[in-house]
């Protein structure tokens, strides 16, 4: 037989309480987790129901144009076919090595701005659009790097002259989705003004600039970019994947074409990250 004092059996009614409080206490957890994921399904599926059949494409892609997407990222039309995948945004910060203070001369909805900020660079943040500028804002708070931005409301080519960079990023329109219907995107195809212009507005700001393309773009004509300057810049020329998806093509000139390639380079030298 087997005889308990008032003691044992306190503690085992102390130890039955325990595991009992222990089971309620993850019984809630799972239940607030379970809550959470079904609420970020719902708001998820609302802003599907709520975006266009032609931006389905991009939406699909969300957590790769921005990793923080469900915490409130704002994106408009334009946004969606236009801002740089985030792991793109983050190379091109890295390679911004003459940085200090970095133009984005068309800054959209954050995506590169919020990378060069997050690796320290000060950001001068240009677009026409408020709304896009209220936006950016709004996505660069997410990422908890609002404080080293100036956002600029206005037309980057009148801006350019006051401006002062260490680099000059220029992700400018390429004429929306459709750019890919032509087989070479000439830079004449570029907004709002073409590719010459642009490169030429940009390096009243400094020779280092970064230039986002499309994928189909004219490359020799992007090497030519760099005869614009006397003497000639460096030039360096990638194509950036996601997923083994060729998304879109990056010039270096100046100081950021660190790889040391100059203009003599062909387009069988691009690179592949
Ligand atoms: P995409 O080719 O329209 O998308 O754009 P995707 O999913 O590769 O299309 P698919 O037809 O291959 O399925 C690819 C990337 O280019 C976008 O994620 C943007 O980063 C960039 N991009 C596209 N457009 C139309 C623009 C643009 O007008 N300006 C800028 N700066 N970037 C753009
Ligand atoms: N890299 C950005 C996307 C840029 S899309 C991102 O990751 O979010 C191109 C942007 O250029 C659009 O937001 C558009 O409003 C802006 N834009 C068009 N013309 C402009 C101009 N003249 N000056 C400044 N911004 C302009």
């Amino acid at each position: 037989m087997v005889v308990r004092s008032s003691n044992d059996s306190d503690r085992q009614t102390d130890i039955a309480m325990t595991r009992a409080s222990r089971r309620s206490k993850k019984r809630t957890q799972i239940l607030k987790r379970n809550l959470k994921i079904r609420a970020k399904r719902r708001s998820s599926n609302e802003s599907q129901a709520t975006i266009s059949p032609k931006l389905k494409n991009y939406w699909l892609q969300r957590y790769s144009l921005f990793s923080r997407y469900d915490e409130g990222i704002k994106m408009d039309d334009e946004g969606w076919f236009s801002v740089t995948p985030e792991e793109i945004a983050i190379h091109h910060a890295q390679r911004s090595v003459a940085g200090g203070v970095v133009v984005d001369c068309f800054a959209g909805m954050g995506g590169n701005s919020i990378q060069f900020a997050a690796l320290g660079y000060h950001v001068v943040a240009v677009d026409i659009d408020p709304k896009k500028v209220e936006m950016a804002l709004n996505n660069t708070k997410i990422y908890g790097v609002d404080n080293y931005i100036d956002f600029i409301v206005g037309d980057f080519l009148q801006l350019a002259p006051c401006l002062k960079g260490n680099v000059a990023f220029l992700s400018p329109p390429w004429g929306g989705p459709s750019y890919k219907k032509t087989e070479n995107f000439t830079l004449d195809l570029l907004k709002p003004v073409d590719g010459h212009t642009l490169f030429q507005v940009a390096q009243t700001i400094t020779p280092n600039i970064i230039m986002f393309l499309p994928r189909n773009v004219d490359v020799c004509q992007v090497e030519e970019l760099s005869w614009l300057s006397s003497p000639p810049l460096n030039v360096e020329i990638e194509e950036n994947y996601v997923r083994g998806f060729l998304k879109g093509i990056t010039a270096y000139f100046g100081k950021t074409a660190y790889w040391g390639v100059t203009q003599e380079t062909s387009s069988a030298h691009i690179r592949e990250v």
